[in-house]
């Protein structure tokens, strides 16, 4: 795995420069006098994957010949991001890159940045986890697969028209993408539909065998994965579907020439789209389908590895650890059992053992309607083998509990994989449970709710299996590729190690009273405010104020997230300054970004409400100087990295209990916004560490919240208290941002005025009250530096390297594993 040519493999920037004009001339089949700004980008990403290379076949070879335990994420979503800037830092020849760039006549490297298209095969914070902790555990030199699927059309793209959402499809290879390696010899088949039939086998044994009605092959495309500053590359191994040779052909020789051409095209649909709605599960057949086609494959892979190194399949678990990106791959447990029993021929006792071993599951949130449930009639449809060892499963399990419970009914329903409620479903959270040895969530309290109100009956019979691992963020692409100001003055003060080891950001707390470095700081701020300033106004015409406070909240748009109290909020500073209160007012800039559902009606509502805001405020002259409103489109990775360096004020307010995590606070706090939260998520964990002096904290805990449910929430008794509130409704109720239209945003005022399951009005007091405070903090600036300082300087636990550590430890059991270059 070692390559030395300098044209493929050299750091410098005239290596650099000749992998540009090798692959311009013969990939790429351009001059360099008349290559465009893509074709730069073209031939500096092959320049870049070349250099990985040595790496990536080091790594692969490393793995292969020191067997060691290697951590397979499953995942339905890896939201990556862009690639060439990230590589570049990872690589450590940014310099070069640019020097090279300049021969090219091209002064800046973010002119070539600007040109690539990311992959958006994720709608928000869980695929984007999977993106962060891949980079981590190349980082940390731990031998990993990421297992997903390479869908053809990624998140849609959002596009404002008239204040409204119109969605785009997204086709981010249609230029070609430079990052994948397509393993077409390292194909997997898949079935679907058809029966089990039952027989006898050689040996006597009573046994079910699947004739699949359909099959679909999932080709591997492989994006290579390099930790910073370290040989160690891993895999992103991304599944694509094809259609299936053999089968056109014996429809073709029944006659059936287009019944074939359609299961071609049926199998080629499969990867063809990411469903977009985060959060709510419609139980498609679709994305059940999606779902069994990548972990199918991917459990083949790893099969299939052991296979070829002639390692018995017995030590699966000693070779692989297995971790489950919520439900969405949770079938691996029924899939790994049919390949053990059916394929490698093992008892069920032994089959079960090794899936136990192996499997662990990442649970992302508590909201019912997020939670996978698959209608029985579509599972078996579909899926029938695994439909009979799900019953197996649960029948051996139900008999377990009722051994410890007996005669108690109640319990085996609540804990039973079939949900008898209504139709007849799979519930998917309960099979990921019984299969795995380790469930855990995401933030402190969240895995606390897991136990307490999730699944309470689990957690009683296995409290050893129940876990917390909070989230993290990469800071190599947060902090250090995203904020480059503050990274110069970061690796200035302290060093550059801040950047593997985010703990050393603490010997920033002895500057916090020094008025030189704490106006460094805040210069850095000014920068990215200044930069994301200029992209405002040529994304929207909105001229803002880099010096005003930029608040802001970027995350999809959900009721539970309420965009629609902060637009409220709004409102409320909005009539302060028409009524000339402004003496308490600090002038904002009060920005939102994210993606509605297509499906869901209140979401993009709430998008139309924003932008009808945003138009009356920025008309207006008394607003001059004191509010801006903006909503940015096509809120996505590269637009996050504009973001989070020019943020002020970071929003985290969802009602308490409903956030599982979040992880773009993170985001917001190492690079130095103060947080206006609740007690949600980890905004808990984030106030713990940086000081509830420097967060501004509101609104109802989780307990009080679900004590105002349990009483009866009634949203006007809070309306009858407020003033400001009651001008508020009043003032979107005659029509005031939808011009003079007084049904637009009515369903928002029932809503809010009604059976309210996010408790807005019962939050609005306090939360109006900490904005007041905010407002109060911004105007010493000195404090809010300092604040905001410390902020960054205690955020180091929010590292996506300790989260991995974590999980290395305590569920994975897996070390790091050096690889060495010999060249
Ligand atoms: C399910 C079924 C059918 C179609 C789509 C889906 C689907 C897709 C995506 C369901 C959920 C998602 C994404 C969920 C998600 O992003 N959850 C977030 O995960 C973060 C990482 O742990 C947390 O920080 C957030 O709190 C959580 O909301």
């Amino acid at each position: 795995g070692c390559y030395a040519d300098p044209v493929r493999a050299g750091m410098d920037a005239d290596a650099v420069f000749d992998g540009m004009t090798e692959h311009l001339f013969f990939t790429l089949g351009k001059l360099a006098t008349s290559a465009s700004l893509r074709d730069l980008y073209m031939a500096l990403s092959f320049a870049v994957r070349d250099r990985l290379m040595s790496r990536y076949l080091t790594s692969q070879e490393t793995i292969r010949a020191r067997p060691q335990k290697t951590v397979a994420y499953l995942s339905a979503e890896f939201l990556i991001g862009p690639q060439l800037n990230n590589n570049l830092l990872n690589l450590g020849i940014k310099k070069e890159a640019e020097e090279a760039l300049k021969r090219f006549g091209i002064e800046s490297l973010n002119e070539i940045l600007e040109v690539e298209e990311e992959p958006g095969l994720g709608n928000g914070g869980l695929g984007r986890l999977a993106a962060c902790y891949m980079e981590s555990l190349a980082s940390l030199q731990v031998p990993a697969v990421g297992y997903g699927i390479r869908y053809e059309f990624g998140i849609f793209n959002q596009l404002i028209r008239d204040g409204w959402q119109v969605e785009v499809t997204d086709k981010w290879l249609k230029g070609g993408w430079p990052w994948e390696l397509p393993q077409p010899d390292e194909a997997c088949l898949v079935g679907f539909g058809g029966q089990t039939e039952s027989y006898t086998d050689d040996n006597g044994n009573y046994r079910s065998r699947w004739i699949p009605s359909e099959h679909a092959i999932g080709v591997p495309h492989d994006v290579p994965v390099l930790g910073y500053r370290v040989n160690s590359c891993d895999r992103l191994r991304l599944w694509r579907a094809d259609a299936t040779e053999s089968f056109d052909f014996y429809a073709f020789n029944i006659g059936d020439y287009y019944g074939a051409v359609e299961e071609k095209v049926a199998s080629e649909t499969l990867s063809k789209v990411l469903y977009p709605n985060d959060g709510t599960d419609e139980g498609r057949r679709l994305r059940l389908k999606q779902q069994h086609f990548f972990v199918s494959c991917s459990l083949q892979d790893m099969l299939r590895s052991l296979e070829k190194r002639s390692i018995a399949v017995e030590e699966f678990p000693n070779h692989w650890t297995v971790q489950l990106n919520d439900t969405h791959p949770a079938i691996a447990v029924a899939e790994l059992m049919r390949l053990l029993i059916d394929q490698h021929r093992l008892d069920w006792d032994k089959a079960w053992e090794i899936t136990n071993r192996s499997v662990a599951y990442t649970n992302h949130t508590l909201l019912p309607e997020a939670l996978e449930k698959w209608d029985l009639s579509l599972f078996k449809n579909l899926l029938p083998r695994h439909l009979e060892l799900i019953y197996e499963i649960n029948r051996r399990f139900l008999q377990q509990v009722r051994l410890k419970y007996p005669g108690n009914d109640l319990i085996l329903r609540k804990l039973s994989i079939i949900d008898e409620e209504g139709g007849k479903a799979i519930r998917m959270a309960h099979l990921a449970t019984i299969g795995a040895h380790h469930v855990n969530g995401v933030a402190a309290l969240h895995s606390d709710l897991i136990k307490r109100q999730l699944l309470p009956e689990f957690a009683q019979l296995w409290p050893e299996k129940f876990t917390n691992v909070t989230n993290g963020v990469t800071p190599r692409r947060w902090v250090a590729l995203a904020n480059p100001e503050l990274s110069k003055l970061l690796d200035k003060e302290i060093g550059p190690n801040w950047i593997t080891n985010m703990d050393l950001l603490l010997e920033l707390e002895k500057k916090e009273n020094d008025s030189n470095f704490l106006d460094l700081f805040a210069s850095a701020k000014l920068s990215g405010k200044r930069k994301l300033a200029g992209y405002i106004h040529r994304q929207t015409g909105v001229l803002v104020d880099p010096s005003s406070l930029f608040d802001v909240q970027v995350k999809r748009i959900h009721q539970y997230k309420r965009q629609h109290l902060n637009a409220l909020q709004v409102i409320a500073q909005y009539l302060r300054i028409k009524n000339g209160i402004t003496k308490n007012i600090a002038p904002r800039t009060v920005i939102f970004g994210g993606k509605a559902a297509p499906g869901y009606f209140m979401a993009k509502l709430m998008i139309r409400f924003i932008n009808g805001i945003a138009d009356v405020v920025n008309a207006d002259p008394d607003m001059d100087g004191l509010l801006r409103v903006v909503f940015l489109p096509d809120y996505n990775v590269k637009l996050g990295e504009q973001v989070y360096p020019a943020t002020d004020l970071s929003e985290q307010i969802s009602t308490a209990g409903k956030e599982a995590s979040g992880t773009g606070n993170m985001k917001f706090a190492m690079n130095g916004a103060l947080t206006i939260g609740t007690l949600d998520g980890a905004n808990v964990e984030i106030r713990d560490r940086v000081g509830a002096e420097n967060f501004f904290l509101f609104g109802k805990t989780e307990s009080e919240i679900m004590e105002l449910r349990d009483q009866g929430y009634s949203p006007n008794s809070f309306i009858a208290e407020s003033n400001e509130l009651q001008e508020t409704l009043k003032l979107i109720e005659v029509g005031h941002f939808s011009n003079g239209d007084s049904e637009l945003f009515r369903p928002i005022i029932n809503i809010l005025t009604g059976n309210d399951p996010f408790f807005v009005m019962a939050d609005f007091d306090d939360y109006l009250r900490a904005q007041d405070e905010v407002s109060k903090a911004w105007k010493k600036s000195k404090k809010w530096n300092r604040m905001a300082l410390l902020n960054t300087a205690r955020s180091g636990f929010f590292s996506s390297d300790r989260s991995i550590r974590e999980y290395c430890q305590s569920i994975w059991k897996v070390k790091p594993l050096p690889v060495e270059i010999s060249c």
